[in-house]
Formats: structure tokens, C-alpha cells, sequence
């Protein structure tokens, strides 16, 4: 059995990493693909606790930025052993949207608790399970906030979300400096352009990749 593909999509709220992979999911099936969408933190029992707990717990308000970092990771140990891996193995393609990218910049440096200690923690969360591909979906962090308002509707921002806008603008940067480190995993990908459009660049890259 040949090994899967993994993907993972990544960029700030709203940049449209949820519209992208289902149009890329159904692309991937039209190919005879079988595809595995996860989404971060979640995915397994365990991670949707954490989910619950890190974005929609009142009580959990003054949660520490260390304890967050530990969270996160602690949702992706479990996805990745108890559902990554064996997709993989299976020949499955698994399509994430985040995953250990959000952690680094989220964490490491939007929190500031430095990519180094972030990194470490990633290694031990995830093993030797990395993506063969990471898009990455920039575009203005404001432009992207105003999209995931509307598209939120009478819901409440998340615990995360509800951070001033400097805090996304550093995730951004965080994110370019990332994919200038690692020019062959991350591709950059225009967010401000149209959803076909964008769809026809994720399309591109693909074909040149697999
Ligand atoms: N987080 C973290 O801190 N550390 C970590 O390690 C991990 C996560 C894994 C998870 O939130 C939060 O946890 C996230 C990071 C943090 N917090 N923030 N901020 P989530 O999973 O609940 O949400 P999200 O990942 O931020 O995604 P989102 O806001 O749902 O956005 P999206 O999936 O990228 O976008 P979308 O839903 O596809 O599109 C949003 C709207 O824009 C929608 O109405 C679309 O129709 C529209 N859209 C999409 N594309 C376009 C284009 N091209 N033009 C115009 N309109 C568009």
C-alpha cells in the first residue's frame, strides 16, 4: 500500500483555509483519491475536549500562555497517532486545516513564547509526522478578521479570537518569516483574490507537486 499525502492549510482567521479544502476534497475524490480532512485543536475525543476548554470555557479565562501551547500540542499527539498516522499508512490523503505552523506562530510568536520552546514541543507532539505540503493563505490581518466577523454571524469571537488586532498582525508576519525558513513545505498563496481564483492557484501548485 502506497503511503498517503499530507497537506496541511494554514494562515489567520478568515483567510479561507475551511472554503479551500472542501473544494480541494472534492477535486482529490474526482481523482480517486480517499481523503481525511482533521481540523486543529480537535478531531479525536481527547481533542475535542481540549478544543472545548482552550476556545469556549468561560471559567477558563486565565488560562496561562504556557498551559495553551501544552493544550494545543496535547490535541495533536492524539490526532496525529490516533488518526494522522494510520490514514497515512492506509493510503489515505489527509488534508489539516492548521496544524503544527498554527502552534509556531500562534504560540511561539504571536504569546511570544519563542519559536525555539515551540519547536521542541512541536518535535515531541508530532514525531517524524510532518506535511509534504503546507499552503499557506496570506492576506491582510484586518481583511481576514472582517471576513470571519461576517461570516460568524450573532456568534461570540473564541477566547483566541478575541485578541487585539497587532496580535494577528505578528501571526502573519510569523507565518512569512516561516515559509521564507522553509521555501520547499510552505508555498504562499494570494487569500485576497477571488475563491475561484485561489482554488486555481492551490490547483497549480498540486500539479506541479504530486
Ligand atoms: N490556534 C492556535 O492558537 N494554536 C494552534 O496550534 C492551533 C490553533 C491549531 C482555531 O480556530 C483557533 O485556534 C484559531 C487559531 C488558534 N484562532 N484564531 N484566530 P478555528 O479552527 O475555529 O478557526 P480558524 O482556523 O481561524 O478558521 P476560520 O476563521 O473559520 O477561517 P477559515 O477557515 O480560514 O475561512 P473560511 O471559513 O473558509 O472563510 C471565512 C469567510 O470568508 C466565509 O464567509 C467564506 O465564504 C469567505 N471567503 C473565503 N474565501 C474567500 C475569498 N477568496 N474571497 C472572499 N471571501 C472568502
Amino acid at each position: 500500500m502506497q503511503r498517503g499525502k499530507f497537506i496541511s492549510f494554514e494562515g489567520s482567521e478568515g483567510c479561507g483555509k475551511s472554503t479551500q479544502i472542501k473544494l480541494l476534497v472534492s477535486a482529490l475524490e474526482g481523482q480517486g483519491h480517499s481523503v481525511l480532512v482533521t481540523r486543529e485543536p480537535g478531531g479525536t475525543v481527547v481533542g475535542e475536549k481540549i478544543r472545548e476548554l482552550l476556545q469556549f470555557t468561560p471559567e477558563a479565562e486565565n488560562m496561562t500562555d504556557e498551559s495553551e501551547l501544552l493544550l494545543f500540542a496535547a490535541s495533536r499527539a492524539q490526532l496525529v497517532r490516533e488518526v494522522i498516522e494510520p490514514a497515512l499508512d492506509n493510503g489515505q490523503w489527509v488534508i489539516a486545516d492548521r496544524f503544527l505552523d498554527s502552534t509556531t506562530v500562534y504560540q511561539g510568536v504571536g504569546r511570544g513564547l519563542g519559536i525555539e520552546t515551540v519547536g521542541a514541543i512541536n518535535s515531541f507532539a508530532v514525531g517524524e509526522t510532518l506535511p509534504d505540503l503546507t499552503i499557506l493563505l496570506d492576506m491582510d490581518a484586518a481583511d481576514g478578521h472582517a471576513r470571519a466577523v461576517a461570516s460568524r454571524g450573532e456568534d461570540q469571537p473564541d477566547r483566541i479570537e478575541d485578541q487585539p488586532l497587532e496580535f494577528f498582525q505578528s501571526v502573519r508576519q510569523g507565518y512569512l518569516d516561516l515559509a521564507q525558513k522553509e521555501p520547499e513545505r510552505i508555498v504562499i498563496v494570494d487569500a485576497r483574490k477571488t475563491i475561484e481564483e485561489v482554488e486555481q492557484s492551490i490547483r497549480g501548485i498540486f500539479e506541479e507537486r504530486f
